[in-house]
């Protein structure tokens, strides 16, 4: 495939309601899109980083930044380009995986349209639809945080995701799992807001059934998350420590998980996050596809991903309005639990053009050497951002 350019954009979407996490509180999701242009096709990638580096370094500004000076031209200088060869031609450049993700889901999704085969059927998924759960922030009181899960039980999730930090952990949790019995698929998201001093605490979530504990440890602490596993009940899942395939090797060869979460965005791509599927599956640990409240262009890929045969466990795909009013894309809705996995070419869906000219606040066109210049200029400016 030759690639006539580049495109960046910032788009901003207001969310429903702010979603609080032990890291902050979001109420805007300003993102970051790539387009990947060729001959004969366009396509999509998001970048699932957050305006702040709080979750993890990365952040949208320096994404777009390292992507302009440094990934995007590493990409440009190969005259031909396939999704295969992306994570080579960027692999000079430290880290950044985030960034990188976004452009290898635009280079590939450009690539599948222009074969006309979906992503779901490239990655290998053995579904058509795939089981939903959602992540409920942290709340002001215990009595809004159960109407809050009411309402998504109502609406038919499978599973519901809490998010805990000190202070907030054994009485919402409690208070969930005797409001809505045992029946309830019931887990926890910490976001690194633990220490292992905190094991004696935290173990006083075994008596509530939880189906895992998700990060309770900072991400560099693979040896605290191993001993934590051996002092409480809940199995450990490990999401911000696993940025690799090699790196969950590492984590299950230690013992400091039995479930990962798996998010393209965070271990630079959906060729690295199948790689790590393969890793889980072999050991017989089972994976979720985690959400970073993408628009439709990454929930759709993020579908896909999750229709493989090791995701065994209900993913944080949510359907569109759980985040927003109004998508980039025609809205994901759950029926009966599940969303449906796009079966169009490469990602399945596209922003639809008014909707994405309405959030858009700045581009920035990147022109492969000697490619007309789409745009007529280098740079448009659709605002101060
Ligand atoms: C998680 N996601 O699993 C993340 C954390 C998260 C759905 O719980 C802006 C951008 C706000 C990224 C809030 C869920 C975010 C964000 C939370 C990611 O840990
Ligand atoms: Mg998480």
């Amino acid at each position: 495939m030759k690639l006539a350019g580049i495109e960046l954009r910032r788009v901003t979407m207001p969310l429903v309601a702010p979603f609080r996490t032990s890291f902050g509180t979001t109420s805007v999701r300003d993102v970051l899109l790539v387009r990947a242009v060729s001959d004969d096709a366009e396509g999509w990638g998001e970048c699932v980083a957050d305006s702040s580096p709080l979750y993890s370094p990365e952040f949208t500004d320096g994404c777009a930044d390292v992507l302009r000076r440094f990934l995007v031209p590493a990409l440009l200088r190969h005259g031909e380009m396939r999704a295969s060869r992306v994570a080579a031609a960027l692999g000079a450049v430290k880290g950044h995986r985030m960034a990188k993700a976004a452009l290898e889901a635009a280079v590939l999704d450009a690539e599948l349209r222009s074969r006309g085969e979906s992503l779901a059927e490239h990655l290998g998924a053995a579904r058509d639809r795939v089981p939903c759960g959602v992540s409920v922030g942290i709340m002001a009181s215990v009595a809004e945080l159960l109407a809050a899960v009411e309402r998504f039980v109502a609406q038919g999730y499978l599973r519901i995701k809490l998010k805990i930090e000190p202070g907030w952990d054994v009485e919402p949790v409690r208070a969930v799992r005797e409001r809505f019995g045992d029946g309830l698929a019931l887990q926890a998201d910490a976001n690194a807001a633990y220490t292992l001093a905190d094991a004696d605490h935290l173990a006083r979530l075994d008596a509530f059934g939880l189906t895992l504990l998700e990060q309770p440890l900072p991400a560099e602490d693979l040896r605290g998350h191993a001993e934590l596993a051996r002092r409480v009940r809940t199995p450990i899942c490990l999401d911000e420590s696993v940025e690799s395939a090699a790196q969950a090797a590492d984590a299950i060869a230690l013992g400091a998980c039995s479930v990962v979460n798996i998010k393209p965005g965070r271990v630079g791509g959906f060729l690295e996050a199948r790689r790590i599927h393969d890793v889980c599956l072999a050991h017989r640990v089972p994976v979720w596809c985690g959400g970073m409240l993408e628009t439709g262009v990454g929930r759709a890929a993020n579908l896909a991903l999750a229709a493989l045969p090791g995701f065994t466990l209900p993913g944080d795909t949510s359907a569109s309005d759980r985040y927003f009013a109004a998508d980039l894309t025609e809205p994901f809705r759950l029926e009966d639990g599940h969303l449906a996995v796009p079966t169009g070419p490469g990602i399945g869906v596209s922003p639809l053009p008014e909707r994405l000219s309405e959030i858009t606040t700045w581009t920035e066109w990147l022109p492969a050497r000697g490619a007309p210049n789409e745009t007529g200029d280098r740079q448009r400016n659709c605002g101060d951002r």
